[in-house]
């Protein structure tokens, strides 16, 4: 899975949500400074223009942090970081 990433702490909750779980991103930078996430070819990667958006293998995309990382936590293995049961995921969603 690719993570377009940038400077800025909605890729970095994605980033430390990834490290937790134990799933490798590869990482593509994009120049937030520049303008590069408003300019044609991100856009269609992503029509809202920032950053973070994952490309999932099959080649979808996703973005929206709290949609990665839930994501992310579907398919990685081990415990799920979101929570096990409707309570304790409610929980962290509250
Ligand atoms: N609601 C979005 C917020 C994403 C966001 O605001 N990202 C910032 C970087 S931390 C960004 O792309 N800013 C540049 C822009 O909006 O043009 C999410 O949950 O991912």
């Amino acid at each position: 899975m690719k993570l377009y990433n940038s400077i800025g702490p909605n890729p970095h909750v994605v980033r430390m949500f990834a490290a937790e779980k134990g799933v490798d991103l590869e990482l593509e930078e994009v120049d937030l400074m520049g303008g590069e996430n408003r300019q044609e070819n991100f856009l269609k990667l992503n029509p809202s223009g920032q950053l973070p958006c994952l490309e999932a293998d099959d080649g979808s995309r996703i973005a929206e942090i709290t949609a990665i990382c839930e994501y992310l936590d579907e398919v990685g293995s081990g415990p799920s970081l979101i929570g096990e049961t409707p309570e304790a995921r409610a929980n962290t969603r509250m």
